[in-house]
């Protein structure tokens, strides 16, 4: 096969296809830029222009990350002051608006009883990396029946108003109903203004039930389990809340910058999109935007948007997925896959917009680096026989590409069926991976040679897409063609040939009344069925009328159909007509009316 699909390079030649390109979000790779940040709850930056990153560890203290390493001495200690194991320990913190010139925090905590604590602390003088363990000014305890869903986060919304996600209380399917229960804390998103007055928090007067006194006043939205982890997009204001579930689905809320308040999210009516609660009345609820079933994770963190997507992760299976908006429909994206071994507890995003995690399960601190993601587009999209667009089911198609391969490569597929996959490789056709014969990279130049599966529909949009590890291209999408005939050649002009009479290539002048084998591709269906990537191993013709002309004269044709032992491939056994002129002439091959691109032929004298 080697032999026949020749590389070269790109032709000139590209008709202009219209074609729709949809954006994708940036795969990732993680570098790891701390140790030793055991259990760690929470990664935030303080916005103040020092570049410092605050990694809270779930014991009870806080380490200060600067200038690429983490401070001997901790931030904060109040390991004395908390419970700490499972889901209950130091959880979160909140750097208020303008915090340079405030010089103080909050800190979200389970206490001695296991109750969750908002605190307020403060630095020690004029040091920045050094905090007051005995500053504390406890703003609000809220007391927890069961020792687990105890939230976590803390942030300070555009608004500049303090957030407090806390989850329904515990135990398995929110026995207490505190999702529901409109005087209850517990289960819902608080909304609370901290730094009007330093003495006690306020009640923002635009809260959602502030006249309503069947309602806790505090009281932002309801119906939460346990959203450990939310965060607002600091360009747009909007609010991802991630909200972690029971049996069966993780979910996604996303909350407007418009919104103003007051939204149910559900819980525990239902779990997701799926029905708990018997009667299950959906009258009111704000339904997620995102779930994703067991297969999948088993407990969601939520992360941050980050160059335009929500990035988020499992906690139990190590994944990390990018969700965004594109018109009414979300798109999600798996962008890594750490595995078991990467417990993602937490997600931070620094002062300059990057991106960090954190592994609970082994102390490290990870910032995300983006994957140079392959690219390549519809007009690198090309018939491997003649380099010309037109996509035909069955027929071998080449792509060149960028950054899918790291070094020059020469990968051929070894066996029938071919593989869907080659080197780390996939060309995915409608999301499923398609036969695959090369993998190349020489220098800068990289071309994919796939096959274009059978069962494609002539006129409809087909979308591809190249997948290298984890990392994937943009979709493309094409129209498919019933055929798309062209002809392998020897070299970039002159077709490639084979004496019938030896079965030898023909590499000299050809004479009249001789009958030779050409190569071809794109020739449509034929009178039996292959599978894709396999070949046939008889002769089997093809469906359409075939004509062949060399310097417009017509041959006769003795077979058009499958290359035997192919995959993708069509000969054609033709003889060489008695009025052919000689010379340098240009061979066609017409299928049902559409010419191939034509090759050279050299016709004796
Ligand atoms: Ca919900």
């Amino acid at each position: 096969m080697g032999d026949i699909t020749l590389l070269r390079s790109l032709p000139w030649r590209l008709s202009a296809i219209l074609l729709l390109t949809l954006s994708a979000a940036a795969q990732i790779r993680l570098e790891r830029i701390a140790t030793s940040i055991r259990n760690c709850t929470d990664i935030q930056s303080p916005r103040d222009g020092s570049g410092r990153l605050f990694l809270v560890r779930q014991e009870g203290s806080i380490a200060i990350w600067r200038d690429g390493r983490v401070l001997d001495r901790p931030f904060l200690d109040i390991r004395s002051r908390i419970s700490t194991g499972g889901e209950r320990g130091l959880l979160g913190i909140a750097f208020p608006p303008n915090y340079r010139d405030k010089r103080w925090f909050y800190v979200n905590y389970t206490d001695r009883s296991g109750a969750t604590v908002i605190a307020r602390y403060s630095l020690v003088g004029s040091d920045p990396d050094l905090a007051d363990a005995a500053s504390e000014r406890i703003l609000l305890t809220v007391q927890q029946p069961f020792s687990n869903h105890n939230g976590g986060q803390l942030q300070f919304g555009p608004d500049g108003m303090l957030y407090i996600g806390l989850g329904d209380g515990g135990s398995a399917n929110d026995p207490q109903n505190h999702g529901q229960t409109r005087r209850s804390l517990l289960g819902k998103m608080l909304r609370i203004d901290t730094e009007s007055d330093l003495s006690r928090y306020l009640i923002p007067p635009d809260n959602p039930f502030v006249n309503d006194p069947s309602y806790s006043p505090e009281i932002w939205a309801l119906g939460l389990r346990n959203p450990w982890r939310y965060n607002f997009d600091l360009a747009t204001g909007d609010l991802y809340i991630a909200d972690v579930g029971q049996n069966a689905q993780e979910e996604i809320n996303f909350q407007p910058r418009s919104s103003r308040g007051g939204e149910n999210y559900g819980w525990v009516t239902m779990e997701g999109t799926r029905c708990v609660r018997a009667g299950c009345d959906q009258t009111g609820l704000t339904l997620p935007v995102w779930t994703y079933p067991r297969t999948e994770g088993l407990s969601i963190t939520g992360g941050y948007v980050y160059r335009g997507a929500y990035y988020y992760g499992d906690f139990v299976t190590g994944k990390i997925w990018a969700l965004r908006r594109q018109g009414q429909t979300w798109i999600n994206e798996l962008v890594f896959d750490g595995g078991r071994a990467l417990a993602i507890s937490t997600f931070g995003l620094d002062e300059a917009g990057e991106l960090y995690l954190a592994n609970y399960s082994n102390g490290e601190i990870y910032r995300a680096v983006q994957v140079e993601r392959p690219v390549f587009n519809a007009t690198g999209v090309v018939s491997a026989a003649s380099f010309t667009p037109g996509v035909a089911p069955g027929s071998l198609m080449t792509i060149f590409t960028r950054n899918v391969l790291a070094q020059n490569t020469s990968l051929l597929a070894s066996s029938l069926p071919l593989p869907r996959t080659l080197g780390g490789v996939e060309v995915r056709v409608n999301d499923n991976p398609a036969p695959l014969l090369a993998v190349v990279r020489n220098g800068d130049s990289e071309q994919i040679n796939f096959q274009v599966p059978w069962e494609l529909q002539p006129g409809a949009t087909v979308r591809l897409q190249l997948a290298s590890g984890v990392a994937r291209s943009e979709s493309v999408e094409l129209t498919v063609n019933p055929i798309a005939p062209a002809i392998f050649g020897a070299n970039a002009t002159d077709a490639l040939l084979i004496r019938a009479s030896d079965f030898t290539l023909a590499t000299g002048p050809i004479r009249r009344g001789d009958t030779h084998i050409l190569y071809a591709t794109g020739l449509g269906l034929m009178d039996l069925p292959v599978a894709n990537g396999a070949a046939l191993s008889q002769p089997a013709r093809i469906r359409r009328s075939a004509i062949l002309r060399i310097g417009g004269v017509a041959c006769d044709i003795d077979y058009a159909g499958a290359a035997p032992g192919f995959v993708g491939v069509y000969q054609v056994n033709f003889r060489v007509a008695n009025a052919v002129p000689a010379g340098s002439q240009d061979l066609v091959l017409t299928i049902d009316g559409t010419d191939s691109p034509g090759r050279k032929v050299l016709i004796s004298n």
